[in-house]
Order: structure tokens, then sequence, then C-alpha cells
């Protein structure tokens, strides 16, 4: 069965602020709800591509909304090959540059375009890249936590099957750090692996010294101790800690990945697909992690990131923290820790009544 030949007809966006079960706070900001576009890629044929993207905070989301609109009308009459316009949006932001909301408005353009293949094509778009549709290992994502308050659902994941548990430090002093972590190993135990995200909070003097004294609580890795484009300090604080150091969320497509990888910024890499440039920017940071050996885990976007980790030669773990389950007709569901990528397509329908009520 051929795909056929598509054609872009146009590329519509909504803005939403979804609820969140579970509000994320970090060591940089809180965030109450999620202010996310939804994408459409309309084809002449008739088939529509799906994918939404996260503005993190309020302010970036009409702008962002904007920027995915006006991008998109200029792709009208272009074939849906997201390759092919990725060389596009190459030469066309070669002069503003594409860091920032240009590039999160590419990045959900080209999932949407793979979500078009994928439903063409009828099949998921794990299957669509040449892998297979199977669980895949996740970990549970949380935000700041309260070892007391928080106890109870803590336990509650690891009853659910997660293997795996990541919570965000730094918002306070070392003290406050400490507390955290021992609270919360000693509810999920010593076989659960433990994650700790700075969120880019420390210096690289504090995050060696907090770190250090971290270490006793046997972490998997530590994520973004210091601001995301100090390579040099990541590189400082993995010598000097010996620490697993996890970072790539905020890596601005792939050249800024190969910059992390040359320098010897992390142990791990966490490629974004809303930063990375999409299904098709993935591809290319699946090539470098395995030519370096780092170990993929992917960032927010669980149903998107489940296709691409599918077939991603050294995938790890998949985040699981639920952004867009308020506006979708079916939510992801984690299974034992697991998540299987659904299809066709990347596997997203709008929930219209949610998206009619949450509308911004
Ligand atoms: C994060 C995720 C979603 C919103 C803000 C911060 C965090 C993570 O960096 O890695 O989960
Ligand atoms: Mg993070």
């Amino acid at each position: 069965m051929s795909v056929p030949h598509l054609v872009i007809a146009g590329v519509g966006a909504k803005a939403v602020v979804a609820p969140l079960a579970r509000p994320v706070k970090t060591a940089v900001g809180a965030i109450p709800a999620a202010p996310l576009v939804l994408i459409e890629v309309t084809t002449r044929q008739g088939i529509t591509g799906k994918a939404y993207i996260f503005a993190y905070i309020a302010p970036a989301l009409k702008a962002l909304h904007r920027i995915v609109s006006d991008v998109g009308a200029e792709l009208v009459g272009m074939t849906v090959a997201p390759q092919d316009v990725m060389r596009h949006f190459e030469r066309r932001f070669r002069l503003i540059g594409w860091q920032g909301l240009v590039g999160m408005a590419v990045s959900g353009i080209d999932m949407a375009l793979w979500d078009v293949l994928g439903r063409a094509a009828g099949l998921p778009v794990a299957q669509l890249l040449g892998g297979t549709v199977r669980p895949l290992d996740a970990y549970d994502s949380y935000g700041v936590i309260d070892p007391t308050h928080d106890a109870d659902v803590l336990a509650a994941s690891v009853a659910s099957g997660f293997k795996a548990i990541k919570i965000k430090c730094g918002d306070g002093d070392l003290t406050r750090d400490i507390a955290a972590v021992r609270g919360v190993r000693e509810i999920i135990g010593p076989d659960v692996r433990l994650m700790v995200d700075f969120n880019q909070a420390l210096d690289v003097p504090e995050a060696i010294r907090r770190i250090r004294r971290l270490t006793e609580f046997d972490l998997h890795w530590i994520e973004e101790p210091v601001k995301a484009e100090d390579l040099d300090g990541h590189a400082r604080v993995r010598a000097a800690t010996g620490a697993m150091i996890q970072t790539g969320e905020n890596w601005w497509f792939t050249a800024s990945m190969a910059a992390a990888i040359s320098i010897g910024a992390s142990d791990h890499a966490m490629p974004d697909l809303m930063k990375i440039g999409g299904v098709t920017g993935w591809l290319s940071a699946a090539g470098l992690a395995q030519t370096a050996g780092l170990p993929v885990s992917s960032h927010i976007f669980a149903e998107a990131s489940a296709h691409v980790m599918s077939t991603t030669p050294t995938a790890h773990l998949v985040e699981w923290l639920d952004l867009a389950g308020a506006v979708l007709a079916e939510p992801l569901q984690v299974v034992d820790g697991q998540i299987t990528p659904r299809g066709p397509g990347l596997g997203l329908d709008w929930d219209e009544k949610a998206v009619a009520r949450f509308a911004a």
C-alpha cells in the first residue's frame, strides 16, 4: 500500500490552558496549568495531522499560537514531507535564528506532519519509523514535593508499577533538599530509581556541594544542576561529583546537543521533542546519542515521545508528566509503569468539548 502524495491545505492552531492533575512546582517557578497550542495540519486529501506544544508560561501562549499560525500559513501547497519541510524551515529562519518560540512552532508542526503520514499509512509513527509498538519503561515525574504531604501519592506511584520516580529540588536550601530526597527514598524503597531535577537553579560550586551530600541516596541521575546553556558548568559538576548528570530538555535542535556531547556535559541525554526539532530532529538526536553512547530519556510530550523512543537505539526512560490529558479524547494510560505508543500517527485526538471549555 503506498502513501498518497499529500499536500498541505492549512495549519490550524488553538490555544488552551489545560488543567493539570498535578500542578508542577520547580525551583524556578510553578506551573499551575498547561498553556498548550493544539496544532492541526490539514491536507487536500482530507487527512489531518495533530500535535500539541507547551508554552510553559501564560504570557507566552498567545505569541506561540500566532507564530504557529503564521509559520504554518507559508506551508500551504507544500508536500507533506517532514524532512523537506525541515530543510525549508532551516533556510527560512536562518537570519532570525530558531531558538525560542520559532523553534517550538517548527517542532510542533513537524510532529503534526509525521502524524499526517502515520494516519495516511494507517500506522503508528513508531512503526512508520521502522520500530515496533511495545511497552516502554516510564518514570513518574513530580515537581517539588513534601515527603509528608505527598507520601501517599508517591507510594501509589510505586504500587501502580513505576520503577523510577523523579522529584524536583533546589527550591530551598540544602537541608530542604536532603529532607525531601531522604523522605522519598524512605517511601519508595531502595529498588526504585530516584532522580532529582534542579531545573537549572544552582551555580557550579553550590551544585557540587549539594550533589556530594545527596550521593548517599543512590540517585539515578541529577538533572540540569546548573543553567542549561552552561555546558562547561555541567561538565565541571560531573567531573567534581562523579554523579550521573542528565540534561537536554533545553537543547535547541541537534547542533545544541552536539555541543553538549563534545564537551562531555552529561552521562544521559534528554531531548525535548518541542525543542530538538520534532520527530525529524529527534531522529538525528537519537543517532548522536547512539554514537556518543548516551542513554536517551524523553521530556514531557509522553504520547509522541513514546513513538520516537520506540526507535531510539539507546532508549532508556519515557517521562510521565501528563500535560494534555484534560483535552485529549483518550488520555494516555500508564500500565504497570510502562507506556505503549498509540496510533495511527501519534494517537492524538482532542476532546472538543474540553478544548472549548479550556480555550484561552
Ligand atoms: C519540567 C517539566 C515540565 C515543566 C517544567 C519543568 C522538568 C522535567 O524540567 O524535566 O520534568
Ligand atoms: Mg527537567
